[in-house]
């Protein structure tokens, strides 16, 4: 009779798909899958597993109690867990090249931001490839964005290529577990990779992994930083839509709308042109900014209709 496999803790590291990369207390890591039991584990969770035999995968038996869960929905509207066990999202955006205007996804931006604020999570703006921004465009952009550094988040101008602004973002990085989320082709896993000291080595095992030519990331991969602290990287999105949360909930998401909404004249005040609203009439007097409140509606329109009235 075989002995009963050991069972040790472990931390995921990658998935792809049904395989899991498991990383234990030395530091090797390996593939495992997941018992059925066990539920679904993702990148950053802490989990029991055995060891395979040979060229067996390993098994994860348990998924440990998770602080966090950052879950997406899918194309049929599902809920989708992404990694778990995270303090901060980086939301990462870029210029876009020869724009005029500041070429910002803010709605994207304003969907994570919400995420963030419901989750009880940090979040941290980056914008990469500031060597892009050309100089009018460059000085709108950074008006725009440093609206949100005075909503009191952290902002970080940065380019992956020159390097500006990295040390910066490495010490946001340093002692904590955070993801890196935006559109594909923003350049998170080029910001990941200028932050990692063997960069080459990393490339390489990252293609090997995924197995393809292109650079598009497909897999969610964790990452030990140098000065501490995790990050992981994610496939980037079009967009990003929330669970079913009520509006009431949603206005909660805009933490600027915080001291205004107990003096709206309708308890149940969805900020939408009602009379009386002191959301509207702070946007009004400049206490809160035209984009961030367009935003809120474009979002409050996508929420289901039960929960929007
Ligand atoms: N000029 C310039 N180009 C950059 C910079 N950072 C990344 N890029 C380029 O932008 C492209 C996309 O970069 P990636 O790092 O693959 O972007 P990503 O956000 O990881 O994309 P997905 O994995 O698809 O979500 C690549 O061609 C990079 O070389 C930068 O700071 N400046
Ligand atoms: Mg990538
Ligand atoms: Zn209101």
């Amino acid at each position: 009779m075989m002995p009963a496999a050991e069972t040790q803790p472990g931390l995921v590291i990658a998935n792809f798909g049904r395989t899991l990369l498991v990383e234990a207390g030395d530091g090797t890591s390996s593939p495992c899958v997941a018992r059925k039991s066990a539920g679904q584990a993702v990148c950053g969770d802490r989990v029991q597993w055995q060891a395979g035999h040979g060229d067996a995968h390993g098994a994860v038996v348990a998924i440990e109690p998770r602080r966090s869960l950052l879950a997406r929905s899918d194309a049929r509207g599902k809920s989708r867990p992404l990694c778990a066990n995270i303090d901060q999202l980086i939301i990462v955006a870029a210029p876009l090249a020869g724009a005029t205007a500041s070429g910002i996804n803010h709605s994207l931006i304003d969907h994570y931001l919400v995420t963030a604020e419901l989750l009880g999570l940090g979040a941290v703006l980056v914008v990469n490839k500031m060597d892009l921004a050309e100089e009018t465009p460059a000085l709108r952009l950074r008006d725009d964005m440093a609206a949100y550094r005075a909503m009191g988040y952290e902002l970080c101008l940065v380019s992956a290529k020159t390097r500006l602004g990295l040390s910066e973002l490495g010490a946001v990085l340093a002692t904590r577990t955070s993801v890196f989320v935006g559109e594909s082709g923003v350049g998170k896993s080029s910001l990941l990779q200028a932050l990692l000291p063997d960069r080459a080595i990393r490339i390489g095992a990252l293609s090997a992994a995924s197995g393809k030519g292109r650079h598009t990331t497909t897999s969610t991969l964790l990452f030990h930083l140098p000065r501490g602290g995790d990050i992981i990287d994610s496939p980037g999105v079009r967009e990003f839509r929330l669970w079913s949360i009520g509006a009431a909930e949603l206005a909660r998401g805009f933490r600027e709308f915080r001291p205004f909404l107990a003096d709206c004249r309708f308890r149940d005040c969805g900020h939408d042109g009602e009379p009386g609203c002191a959301v509207s009439l702070a946007c009004e007097r400049g206490m809160i900014g035209r984009q961030r409140l367009d935003s809120y509606r474009a979002i409050l329109r996508e929420l289901p209709a039960a929960e929007y009235d």
